[in-house]
């Protein structure tokens, strides 16, 4: 969809001039979504900043609608996730920390009365734990995804960051933290076993059952983080990365992302490698030919294919 009008300012590190609201997500009220002015970028952010972030079940739900429409976006190639700031409370910065601890009942998260398209006798709807579809959606996206962290990574933040294809982080106020044993929940997904494959059994055990807090530099040390740039540059630079990747063939980079995932997500992994490689061989004359005797009733003609080595 084309991009409307110039939006307001919604963190104090937004480029308004960069960006413009994308028509049909006014009613958003946990998350803001924009595509930047050549409609080839997409920033997300939740808009929480009073409690550093955190998420809702309707947080979730604007996640994964706002994501799910730049997933589905032709025009669309790389996605920023991020978080909007400072807090207006205390000036702090936060990415995401997490489930909203205020709202978690014995069986999940609750949506609050307060957020109101949900009526509270739909059961189906409570205690559901969707962050995990969140976290699918970034790592089966045929698109690349950038974690934008602009201070606290915590908890389920954390895992956010750790499913995005890349992370980019504020050196003055980035914090990486894994507090979910802390409360008494546990990514035991990509949250923990991802992590361990970008930083090593050793580092993602201390990472949680530790829970202390890493600043940009020492998570850039430990290979969790890919740069670390000045607060004021954050933005700048994951438009100037995205900008690189945009330049890239969106084939091989489709490719790439599902060849990077394929060893560690099993079967789903090469299932979706394979929808990849089976929408290339649709545009080939052989598939062609497949198709075509198939409708004209006849014998395929496989000749012109030579059985290649
Ligand atoms: C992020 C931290 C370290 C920041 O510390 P700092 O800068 O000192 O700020 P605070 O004063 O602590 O916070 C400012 C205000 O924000 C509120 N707040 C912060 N985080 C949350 C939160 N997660 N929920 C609700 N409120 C939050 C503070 O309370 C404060 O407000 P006031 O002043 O009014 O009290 C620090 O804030 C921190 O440690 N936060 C908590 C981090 C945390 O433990 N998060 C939850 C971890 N668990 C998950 O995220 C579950 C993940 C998940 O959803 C999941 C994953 C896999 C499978 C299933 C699930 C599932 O759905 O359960």
């Amino acid at each position: 969809s084309a991009a409307s009008a110039a939006p307001r300012h919604v963190s104090e590190v937004f480029d308004p001039a960069e960006w413009r609201e994308v028509p049909g997500f006014a009613d958003l009220t946990d998350v803001t979504y924009h595509h930047d002015v050549s409609g080839r970028i997409a920033r997300v952010a939740i808009d929480r900043p009073e409690v550093r972030n955190a998420f809702r079940p309707r947080t979730v739900d604007e996640l994964y609608r706002t994501l799910d429409d730049a997933r589905t976006n032709p025009r669309i190639g790389v996605v920023l996730l991020t978080g909007n700031g400072p807090s207006p409370r205390d000036g702090g910065w936060a990415f995401s920390s997490g489930g909203d601890q205020r709202i978690r009942g014995r069986d999940g998260y609750k949506y609050s009365t307060e957020e109101a398209r949900v009526d509270p006798a739909d059961q189906a709807r409570s205690g559901r734990l969707h962050i995990l579809e969140v976290q699918r959606l970034i790592r089966f996206m045929p698109k690349v995804v950038i974690a934008v962290v602009p201070g606290w990574a915590a908890g389920g933040g954390h895992s956010l960051h750790v499913v995005c294809d890349l992370t980019i982080a504020s050196r003055q106020h980035a914090m990486f933290k894994q507090t979910d044993a802390n409360v008494g929940s546990f990514d035991a997904g990509y949250g923990s076993a991802l992590l361990a494959r970008q930083v090593g059994q050793k580092r993602a055990r201390e990472i949680f059952f530790l829970a202390e807090p890493y600043d940009a530099q020492q998570a850039l040390e430990m290979g969790a983080i890919n740069t670390v740039v000045d607060h004021d540059q954050i933005e700048v630079e994951a438009l100037r990365q995205a900008r690189v990747i945009l330049t890239k063939s969106p084939t091989a980079i489709r490719m790439l992302k599902f060849a990077f995932n394929a060893a560690d997500d099993g079967m789903v992994g090469q299932q979706l490698f394979a929808g990849e490689a089976t929408r290339l061989a649709y545009g080939t004359d052989e598939a062609v030919e497949g198709r075509d005797a198939f409708l004209e009733k006849r014998d395929p003609d496989w000749s012109p294919f030579p059985w290649q080595f």
